[in-house]
Formats: structure tokens, sequence, C-alpha cells
């Protein structure tokens, strides 16, 4: 790492010494504490994340930006103030730059968390639901740019699919164009966020720990850039995709209606959702944001368990 990059940077203690000792650590992103989920349930489940990744050995690194510093392990006392405070930033790989010249808080996004644990040598990272292709992007164009960033940034991303907001098809063929492994994790199918399975057959499935940390390994020797695998949410927690369905179309009008554009079209269809189905969405969320934090643990044990320190 050179001295400029490390000077953007502060590490949690306990993920510096962790990365150094070349120990699991799992990278957690704060766009969904800031913008997706709203308080207290984004809080609740952002310590949940944070268990979850500690109860299987291995260290959690919530990432973020505080007075134009990027975080990779924020405080319990950060991710309050992320979670309450309103107008914070929302930091994908464009918006990276300015928010630390203007010495700014920030959430980041999947693209903005790979970026700043790739900085920073953390390798696995567990999110909700990756960002994708928006319903009607053949019009909008509005593809988001977590797509790209796994295309080029060697970091693995365990998520419960795209969120069922999006256009799972179009998704799916952007990541194949851009030559991003998508893995089922004991599937063999795209999950789809809140529901379990999508109809979308996936091209590769795995069922074993050891398989897929020697596929990573292979990846990144090759420099072959990020991963995603898709873990579909609990059993207990999946919804019904009839009622699901209903909601989305409506919240897509009405951010039609409403002009919602950019950045702000993701938090508002999830809140949207969030409030047609009272509720039960948030829940499914948090179940899987939780399930995902355990697995991705599990995977970056297996990897380093599998290098030769
Ligand atoms: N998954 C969730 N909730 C969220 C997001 C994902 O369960 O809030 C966030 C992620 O940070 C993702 C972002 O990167 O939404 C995608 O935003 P956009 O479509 O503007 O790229
Ligand atoms: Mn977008």
């Amino acid at each position: 790492m050179t001295t400029e990059l490390l000077s953007h940077i502060t590490f949690a203690e306990e993920v510096g010494v962790a990365l150094q000792e070349q120990r699991a650590v799992v990278a957690l992103e704060s766009t969904v504490i800031a913008h997706g989920l709203s308080y207290p349930a984004n809080i609740e489940v952002a310590q949940a994340m944070e268990r979850a990744v500690r109860a299987e050995g291995a260290v959690p690194a919530t990432v973020g930006i505080r007075d134009g510093k990027i975080v990779i392990g924020l405080s319990q006392e950060e991710i309050l103030h992320l979670g309450t405070t309103g107008n914070i930033q929302k930091v994908s790989r464009r918006d990276l730059a300015m928010t630390l010249a203007q010495r700014r808080w920030g959430a980041t996004t999947v693209a903005g968390t790979m970026l700043c644990a790739h900085m920073a040598g953390v390798r696995f990272f567990a999110t909700g639901g990756i960002g994708g292709v928006h319903r009607g992007a053949t019009q909008s164009m509005d593809i988001s740019a977590d797509l790209l960033e796994l295309s080029r940034t060697p970091v693995l991303v365990v998520c419960a699919g795209a969120k069922s907001i999006l256009d799972l098809d179009l998704t799916l063929e952007y990541l194949e164009t851009q030559g991003v492994p998508v893995i089922g994790w004991q599937t063999d199918e795209l999950p789809a966020f809140y529901v379990r399975s999508s109809g979308r057959r996936l091209p590769h499935r795995c069922d074993d720990v050891g398989l897929l940390a020697a596929m990573v390994r292979i990846q990144w020797e090759c420099r072959l850039g990020g991963v995603v695998v898709g873990c579909p949410v609990p059993e207990q927690y999946a919804m019904e995709t009839g009622p699901l369905e209903e909601a989305t179309e409506e919240a897509l009008r009405l951010a039609r209606e409403r002009g919602i554009r950019g950045a702000a079209v993701t938090p508002f269809l999830l809140g949207h959702v969030a409030e047609v189905t009272r509720g039960e969405s948030v829940e499914a969320n948090k179940a899987l944001l939780v399930n995902n934090a355990t697995w991705a643990a599990r995977f970056a044990r297996a990897y380093y368990q599998g290098s030769s320190v």
C-alpha cells in the first residue's frame, strides 16, 4: 500500500491487527444503514451483522467515511451517527474523492465499499442485495455502478441476489458481459432478495466452502476481478412473489410520477415496498443481511485457513 493511499484510511485497531496477521476480515457496507433501512432497524441489523461475523471467528469491518477519512471498522457511535443523521452522502466510486476533499461523512454503497475494502486489503464483503440494471433501463440507462465495480475490483461480495425492484434478466446479462462470476450458494438459481429464487438459472453452483475458497484464490491470482455469491434469504423470512411484485410496480410508478432519479431511486423503492408490505420486507431484509454476514465470515475463514500463513 502506498503512503498516499494510506493517508486516506483509518483502521479500527482490531481490523488493522487482523489484516496484518492475515486473519479473516469481513467488510460491511453503510449505505444500507444510512439510506436502505430506517432507524432503529438499521442500527439493530448493523450490530447483528457484526455479531454474526464474530460468531464465525472473523473480524467485522463496517466501512464508511467520517470527516473525509475512509474508516475500515466504524465504531458503534459512528454507525449510530450514520444511521440517525439526515443528509448523509451516499458514496459510490464517482463520489469518493469529493466526499474526502470536502471532509464530509459518507455512507458507502456496494461499489464504494468494495473500492474502499480493496484499498485497505479486505477481500470479503457481505451486503443485502447488489445494485443492478433497473427496470426500464433501456430508456433511463440506470445501471448500478455496483456491476462495473464487480468487474474490476477483486472482492467477493456475498448477497441475496439482486433486489427484486430491478430487472434481474438484464442484471445477469450485464454481469455476464462484464465477466463477473455469479455463484449460487447451495442453489441453482439466482436468489431474488426477499424471495428465495428468481427462476433464473445460474451458470455455477457451489455447496462447499473449500471449493469456493479455491475458486476465489484462482480468480484473484489470475486478476479476474470481483465475484458475486448469491445466498437465498432464510426460509422462514422469505416472501411470496405476488404481493411483492404489486408493491414494486406501485413504487416504480410513484418514482416515475415524482421524477425521482439517480442515487435516490433505490432508497425510494425500498422504502415504499417496506411501507406497503407493513414491514414484512424489512424483516426479510434484516434476516438476509445477517445470513450473508455469516456466510461471508465462513468463506473468509476457509480462504485464510487455506493460505500458507
Ligand atoms: N441492499 C440493501 N439495501 C440497500 C442497498 C443494497 O438491502 O440499501 C444499497 C447498496 O448500498 C447498493 C445500493 O450498492 O443500494 C445501490 O444503489 P444504486 O442502485 O443507486 O447503485
Ligand atoms: Mn442508479
